[in-house]
């Protein structure tokens, strides 16, 4: 069943679709007529007519699949999709959180052919927009439909480009028909008419994204000790060349006391061990003491995961302060960036004058967690403002990070670990060492449960340390 046009346009109108007066575009430009297609999912029966005008339109196009421009054009074509049984791709605007994050996302092969939909063409750069990367992931695209031709040069620019453009629309028809009906006046159409002939465009196609350049070498451990300001960062990184090791202890035992025998046995192995201080229900004032006892015995930092959020001024009490007092024996703490950079400030306070280190939460190894995107990018902007105090991160995929994972001299611990990989029933997620160091491009892996849950901690212990150690050695050479 065909659409009839004129209805469509009459519908389109009314919605506000549509509209006529002085509107300024985003280039600045003021025009007679707005048109935002946006509001039509909010109409599912003018929303179907518009999908059936659009097939209409392209009756003659042969292709495998097709390919909405987002936003506005997904659920036109997803109603074609629908009606039609013809299996749709997605392509992803949003900038890439993370490496692994795909441009176009569906089942196709390549070879195959993608009609692009859109609600609107202009000059036609969002349509080369989606059609740069199908043509990269091997879909070829001939054909383009649009609702709207807004006769301003797209059509000649999508032709130079190969593409043949479908419109259900001229603009001038839409004119046209408002005026056959009297909802425009014939001065109002003229300055229409007139602003389009005016305001003509020609783009270029944008260039294919650029290969990812291979990620840069790692530097050692040991050279990174000479690039930190930071003396608890430089103790670590020479202390995991010495005793080879790249291996953190989440200890989350039920009691100090096991905390401490546990300590004692994995020693050897770790360069940190992670405590939960307030998970204790025997903790004395005497803990921290003890535990520093072991570390200097064994060669380890002890990192108190308190993830302190507060503003500036809570967090200095918060660190010094308290039963667990935890200044006194953590050599390493970490934060939330979510206050800002006041958080940074008030335990710097505290922690700088004794060489403490701070690792920020850059991202978390949780299901759903928001520590992500511009979140992670803000908190490697906190700790490039303070490269005195902040010695990292605790991160998940540095790799995959826009602007890359910092400055060499921060080093990036990564929770969410075992052999196995999987998860647990509480959102936990965990890759293996050889993920998390050579693909994910973190410097320390975090092990809890992967080695206290073990029947032999020390044995469990050593080979996280080795699977931890030779995936390093690897991206050494490779
Ligand atoms: P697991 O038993 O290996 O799952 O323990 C992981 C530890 O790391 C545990 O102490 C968590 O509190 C800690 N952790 C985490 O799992 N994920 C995170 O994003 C951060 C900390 Br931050």
């Amino acid at each position: 069943m065909g659409v009839s046009l004129d209805e469509l346009v009459l519908a389109l109108h009314d919605v506000e679709a549509v509209k006529f007066g002085s509107f300024t575009l985003k280039s600045g430009i003021t025009s007679p007529i707005y048109i935002d297609l946006r509001v039509i999912v909010s109409y599912p029966k003018l929303l179907e007519k518009v999908a059936k005008a659009m097939h209409d339109a392209v009756a003659d196009a042969h292709y495998d699949v097709i390919c909405g421009v987002p936003y506005t054009a997904l659920p036109i074509a997803t109603c074609i999709s629908l009606e039609h049984c013809v299996p749709m791709v997605m392509r992803r605007k949003e900038v890439k959180d993370y490496g692994t994050k795909k441009a176009i996302e569906g089942a196709f092969k390549p070879g195959q052919t993608c009609l692009v939909i859109e609600d609107l063409v202009t000059s036609g750069a969002s349509v080369l927009e989606t059609v740069v990367p199908l043509n990269e992931v091997g879909l070829e695209v001939t054909d383009v439909v649009v609702l709207i031709d807004r006769e301003q040069g797209g059509s000649a620019t999508l032709k130079k480009n190969g593409l043949k453009l479908h419109s259900a629309f001229k603009l001038t028809d839409i004119v046209d028909a408002l005026v056959r009906h009297g909802k425009l006046s014939q001065e109002i159409a003229d300055s229409v008419v007139k602003f389009l002939a005016d305001n003509q465009t020609t783009v270029e196609k944008p260039a294919p994204a650029p290969a990812p350049s291979p990620a840069p070498r790692r530097i050692p451990y040991g050279q990174r000790s000479e690039l930190t300001q930071n003396p608890t960062a430089k103790k670590l990184y020479e202390l995991m060349e010495r005793k080879k090791t790249n291996l953190s202890l989440a200890a989350d035992v039920s009691t100090a006391a096991e905390l401490l025998r546990l300590a004692d046995a994995v020693g050897p192995e770790i360069c940190v061990l992670k405590t939960h201080v307030d998970i204790f229900p025997d903790f004395t004032p005497d803990f921290g003491a003890k535990l520093r006892e072991l570390a200097d015995k064994h060669d380890f930092l002890i990192f108190e995961d308190r993830k302190f959020a507060d503003i500036g001024n809570t967090v200095t009490m918060q660190y010094e302060g308290g039963i667990y007092k935890i200044l006194e024996w953590a050599d390493i703490i970490n934060a939330h960036v979510i206050p800002g950079p006041g958080i940074v400030d008030g335990l710097k306070l505290k922690g700088l004058p004794q060489g403490k280190g701070l690792l920020l939460l850059a991202e978390m190894s949780s299901a759903g967690t928001l520590a992500k995107g511009e979140y992670t990018a803000a908190a490697a902007k906190i700790a490039a403002d303070h490269p005195d105090f902040v010695i990292g991160f605790i991160s998940v995929n540095p790799a995959g990070w826009p602007a890359g994972p910092g400055s060499p001299a921060l080093i990036h611990m990564t929770p969410g670990v075992q052999m196995g990989g999987g998860g647990d029933a509480l959102g936990q997620q965990y890759n293996s060492p050889q993920s998390v160091i050579e693909e994910r491009g973190s410097d320390i892996i975090i092990v809890g449960r992967g080695i206290i849950k073990a029947k032999d901690q020390a044995t469990a212990a050593k080979e996280y340390r080795l699977a931890g150690w030779s995936a390093y050695q690897h991206s050494l050479s490779s």
